[in-house]
């Protein structure tokens, strides 16, 4: 899919090849007229050297992969753009992107799972990062973000440690893609400046029901500094406009071997179907003087800013409308790096962010093989490039002329530098001190906030949470190290502590001393969610005798409304209706599942109702739609009957019986479905 709208979408063009036409020729231009037979003497002989077409074809084959990146090596990336609601915050930022109302600015966002290599599933337990690459009229700006606000270190030079820690364990390789596993529980116990970011992964922000659902964060404190040369901390937020939702535990074990492209696929879909995502992005501003007002050290990048202390403010809009069109070619090397800023936006003094400055340039040239990555389409800035750069592996650029230095004359002394405001400065920020290796004292405090998102989350998010370290430490299999995380625990909270230790069979600790009360609402998910059916997907379970109109009622109002109705029935190809006309089917229940739905259906007709019952996969569809706390939607008797075999009591909290022709019934049911999931159910029971 093509789209010549923005500068960026223009210059690409430049380098799209179509696939679809000519002909068949080596990389040298010449036309080949058999790709299936090396040449051989003899129909039965040796292969011969000189057939040049066979060697230059395995050869490039040989050379296709470039290593993955080291860490966010799964990913999925999309074109868009952002644009600022209005101009005011320039009297916080010269960044004119931000503040030129109307501009819109083309963007590269890539999304990614952080410890799985390439090929590892999506929805597995992990940060996810959110890459933006603004292609800005003043050059490249790139927001190098995450899905969660903090991190699970303070000090860069830990990464290494952490990385090792996390990624599967270097004598056999396992586990892929899972924090569930002793080195890296073993790292958590003892470095406590984890906790907060563990609190985090435990929770449902670390399995997103799609990329289009959930937040991004800067995560360190920068600076915005405006046409005066005044400095203001800021951090980043990017909003979803679909809200906040999250998937279960269980189900995204069970997606990970259904659909392992489910969160790609899922932002794939809504770009080619329209329903472009979109986020909001939000700044939370600390002028210069307020930098020692918190209890935390705005430079530690394991804390928050709590919302309610400094609120976020809305500067303008993300879109995503653009699929790449070859996922080598840009989604694999986009090249993002933290130190890509543009005037009005600088860096501070965090010294998780530093060690960052210096690790994405230096990551680049292993992955992408040379200095010359800023040329490669997808990282071309829009703005002109002019230096004195030259040469390297790959070069692409014919520079001309004879000067290649600076100062020079014989080049007429270009390219000149900028003279004027234009100019990227550093804000001259004070800086010195005696070179020592130290952790500021104000860094110390490892657990309040950790304790500040436990007060903070509801009965079903810390029932999760509690899960979730059961089912981690439940993998490990050392128990010191178990023990370690659990005393570690006491200090957060006490309740949580004991409620884990008793589900990875250690001792209870002692309470370590009082803890908090503060709450910050803005950390539940729970808390004022956004509600809405647009491209949620709905099952509707059907076989021979179904009541049809009810299938067209109920989908018609949902996808009246955005949602996605997919027909399913024991086999594909169609069922006869009740009326003993054609309905198509959509697939096949034994190559999906209940897992890849966010809410399930079954329409009257009782033949149909009867065949189902005796599918055990659509009854255990049903089963387990309500343990995942889906809408669970019936029409007629028999269907209800059917969805009590199925363990699904009638009625619970986002089950809706009734004759689907009845207002009351669709617009329960659309109700249900766009509240997302119901987590009031008592469903722990049900076995699915
Ligand atoms: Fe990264 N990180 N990181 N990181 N990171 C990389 O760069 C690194 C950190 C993040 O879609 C690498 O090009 C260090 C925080 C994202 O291409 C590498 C430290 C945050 C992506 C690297 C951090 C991130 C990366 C691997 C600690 C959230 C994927 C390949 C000092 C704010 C970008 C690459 C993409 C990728 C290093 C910590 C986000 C090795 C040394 C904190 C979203 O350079």
């Amino acid at each position: 899919m093509t789209n010549d709208g923005t500068a960026k979408d223009r210059q690409l063009s430049d380098f799209r090849v179509n696939a679809d036409e000519g002909t068949l020729t080596t990389d040298q231009g010449i036309r080949v007229d058999d790709t299936d037979n090396s040449l051989r003497p003899g129909e039965r002989g040796p292969s011969l050297l000189q057939d040049f077409h066979l060697r230059e074809k395995i050869t490039h084959f040989d050379h296709e992969r470039i290593p993955e990146r080291v860490v966010h090596a799964r990913g999925a990336g999309a074109y868009g753009y952002f644009e600022p609601y209005d101009d005011s915050f320039s009297e916080y930022t010269q960044a004119r992107f931000l503040t030129t109302p109307g501009r819109r600015t083309p963007v590269f966002v890539r999304f990614s799972t952080v410890a799985g290599s390439r090929g590892s599933a999506d929805t597995v337990r992990d940060v996810r990062g959110f890459a933006t690459k603004f292609y800005t009229e003043e050059g490249n700006f790139d927001l190098v973000g995450n899905n969660i606000p903090v991190f699970f270190i303070q000090d860069g030079i830990k990464f290494p440690d952490f990385v090792h820690a996390v990624k599967p364990e270097p004598h056999n390789e396992i586990p892929q893609a899972s924090s569930a596993h002793d080195t890296l529980w073993d790292f958590v116990q003892l470095q406590p400046e984890t906790m907060h970011m563990m609190m985090w992964l435990m929770s449902d922000r670390a399995i997103p029901r799609s990329y289009r659902m959930m937040q991004g964060f800067g995560v360190h404190t920068f600076r915005f500094v405006n046409a005066e040369g005044r400095s203001t901390f800021v951090k980043f937020h990017w909003t979803p406009k679909l809200g906040i939702h999250s998937l279960v535990w269980d189900e995204t074990q069970k997606i990970a071997g259904k659909d392992p492209d489910f969160n790609r696929g899922d932002l794939w879909e809504a770009i080619e179907n329209g329903a472009f995502p979109e986020w909001e992005l939000g700044v939370q501003l600390v002028p210069e003087e307020d930098e020692h007002r918190f209890d935390f050290d705005l430079l530690d990048a394991t804390k928050i800013i709590p919302e309610e202390e400094v609120p976020v403010r809305p500067v303008g809009r993300l879109v995503l409308d653009r699929n790449p069109d070859n996922f080598f070619a840009e989604t694999e090397q986009v090249a993002f790096h933290l130190g890509n800023v543009v005037p009005g936006i600088d860096v501070t003094n965090d010294p998780l962010l530093q060690a960052r400055l210096f690790s994405y340039l230096d990551t680049q040239l292993i992955r992408l093989g040379g200095p010359n990555f800023p040329q490669l389409p997808v990282n071309r800035p829009v703005a002109e490039v002019a230096n004195h750069h030259r040469d390297g592996y790959h070069q692409t650029a014919i520079h001309k002329g004879e000067a290649s230095y600076h100062p020079n004359s014989v080049g007429g002394g270009c390219p000149v530098l900028a003279g004027d405001a234009s100019a990227y400065t550093f804000y001259p920020q004070q800086v010195d001190g005696k070179m020592i290796r130290k952790r500021a004292e104000s860094f110390n405090d490892h657990y309040s906030q950790a304790t500040l998102f436990w007060n903070s989350m509801s009965v079903w998010e810390k029932k999760h949470i509690i899960g979730a370290f059961r089912f981690e430490l439940g993998k490990v299999r050392r128990k010191h190290i178990r023990e370690g995380v659990v005393r570690n625990l006491a200090h957060v909270d006490h309740h949580l502590a004991v409620a884990v230790a008793e589900g990875v069979g250690v001792a209870s600790p002692e309470p370590a001393g009082e803890t908090h009360k503060r709450s910050s609402p803005a950390l539940s998910q729970a808390v004022d969610p956004v509600r809405g059916v647009a491209t949620r997907k709905i099952a509707i379970l059907v076989a021979d005798g179904v009541d049809a109109a009810d299938v067209t009622t109920v989908s018609e109002a949902l996808t009246g409304q955005g949602a996605i109705c997919e027909v399913l029935a024991s086999i594909d190809g169609s069922v006869h209706d009740a009326n003993g006309e054609t309905l198509e089917v959509d697939r096949s229940i034994k190559t999906v599942g209940s897992v890849l739905y966010d809410a399930v259906y079954v329409p009257g007709g009782d033949g149909s109702v009867e065949e189902l019952g005796k599918d055990g996969d659509a009854v255990h569809f049903v089963t387990e739609s309500y343990k995942h706390g889906k809408a669970v939607g019936g029409s007629g008797r028999a269907a209800q009957a059917l969805l009590e075999r199925a363990g699904v009591p009638v009625p619970a909290e986002g089950v809706v019986t009734g004759d689907a022709a009845a207002t009351e019934f669709t617009s329960a049911f659309t109700e249900a479905v766009a509240a997302h999931r119901h987590f009031g159910r008592d469903s722990e029971n049900v076995p699915a």
